[in-house]
């Protein structure tokens, strides 16, 4: 080895008996410090509530199983957090996810969804239904952009649920408040009509969103599209698909969309014939089957979409808010194209509406 011995070096280095306890004692506070900061950062449990044991080891906690979980089974976090909830078969669950910060709950019972996010969603989407009425009002027949209206009221009542009510980020009441607070000549100015009159969309400028909004706005709903969903079904020999699919085809489980007209805008597909009993019980001839046909918007299964029944809560407010408040009219037809985008999920191009607000005093 080099003829430099570390040794000889350090005889060069005196060190006084007060040096040497100074030294000592820094570097235990060092080694306490150190030892204090760990078991500060180990993931402190909320008493009471399920969580896996074997994550209080580590700050990381749940996080490095996470990920390997993730890696596993094909990266849906979804997927992961329902796992967590059904080994724990509780509805209320908690995951450690970051040293120094509280762990997160998850809230699976879906019977209190009507409860608690029901009027969340209700107050976030009168919010909306107030800005179109402003809108309306000022468009005065024209239509207008309600893209990213109602992306924004939908991630609204999101956080409204998820944080509850002193959530101070919204991404509709500044748009609300600004287009209230307008003069009489910014007004004028945006309802100008253009060479094509009453058809010609009218632009809002929007006000400066919030960055918490910003930076969450591309999560939408996911749209599942694509053969078998929005057109024919690629056709795949019978006897080449797994025995379990062609049982349950056998046993009326594999249930396809009519392909002449899979690509048209067709809600009464979900209606089919109800039983006699049904039929007698209800007074409809035909009822709503979920399963009328190949739909993939969540996900299925247990990759099912972990938000899907929000989703559809918050579907069922929005659309009857507004059929409550609004007449839809035609928009012009080249505003009208079901032309679509694929992002992280599946945005229309164009989404306009034509509002006339619908008078209750009658
Ligand atoms: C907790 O452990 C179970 C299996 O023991 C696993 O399925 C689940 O994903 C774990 N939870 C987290 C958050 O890693
Ligand atoms: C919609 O897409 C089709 C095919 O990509 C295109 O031919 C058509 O012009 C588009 N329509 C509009 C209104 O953008
Ligand atoms: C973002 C936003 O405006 N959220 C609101 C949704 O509704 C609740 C009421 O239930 C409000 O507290 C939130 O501020």
């Amino acid at each position: 080895m080099s003829s430099s011995n570390p040794v000889n070096h350090l005889h060069d280095i005196i060190l006084t008996p007060t040096a040497m306890t100074t030294a000592a004692l820094f570097t235990g506070a060092i080694v306490v410090l150190i030892y204090l900061l760990y078991q500060c950062s180990l993931p402190k449990p909320i008493p009471g509530i399920p969580h896996n044991q074997t994550s209080l080891d580590s700050p990381l906690g749940d996080f490095p199983k996470m990920l390997q979980y993730m890696h596993e089974m094909g990266n849906s976090l979804c997927f992961c957090f329902s796992s967590h909830v059904q080994k724990h078969n509780s509805p209320i669950t908690q995951i450690l996810i970051r040293p120094f910060t509280r762990p997160m709950v998850l809230l699976a019972d879906f019977r209190f969804l009507h409860r608690v996010a029901g009027p969340a969603i209700d107050v976030n989407a009168s919010r909306l239904i107030e800005l179109w009425k402003v809108k309306s009002g000022m468009a005065a027949g024209s239509p207008f952009s309600a893209n990213v209206d109602v992306y924004q009221a939908a991630l609204d009542a999101v956080f409204g649920f998820a944080f509850g009510k002193d959530f101070p980020h919204s991404a509709t009441r500044p748009k609300l408040e600004l287009l209230k607070g307008l003069d009489a000549e910014s007004v004028e100015r945006i309802r100008r009509k253009g060479e094509k009159g009453d058809d010609e969309p009218i632009e809002f400028s929007g006000a400066e969103t919030d960055e918490v909004i910003t930076a969450t706005l591309d999560l939408a709903i996911m749209l599942g599209t694509g053969p078998s969903l929005l057109s024919p079904a690629i056709d795949i020999p019978e006897d080449l698909r797994r025995e379990t699919s062609q049982l349950a085809k056998k046993e009326g489980k594999g249930r396809a969309w009519d392909p002449e007209d899979i690509g048209v805008f067709k809600p009464e597909r979900w209606l089919v014939s109800a039983p006699k009993g049904h039929r007698e019980q209800s007074g409809f001839e035909v009822e709503f089957d979920a399963a009328a046909g190949p739909q993939l918007s969540f996900s299925l299964g247990t990759r099912g979409y972990f938000g899907k029944r929000l989703a559809y809560l918050e579907l069922r407010i929005l659309i009857t808010l507004i059929v409550w408040n609004f007449e839809l009219l035609p928009c012009p037809k080249e505003l009208s194209s079901y032309n679509s985008t694929l992002g992280i999920t599946n945005k229309p191009n164009q989404c306009y509406v034509r509002l006339r607000k619908v008078d209750h005093t009658l």
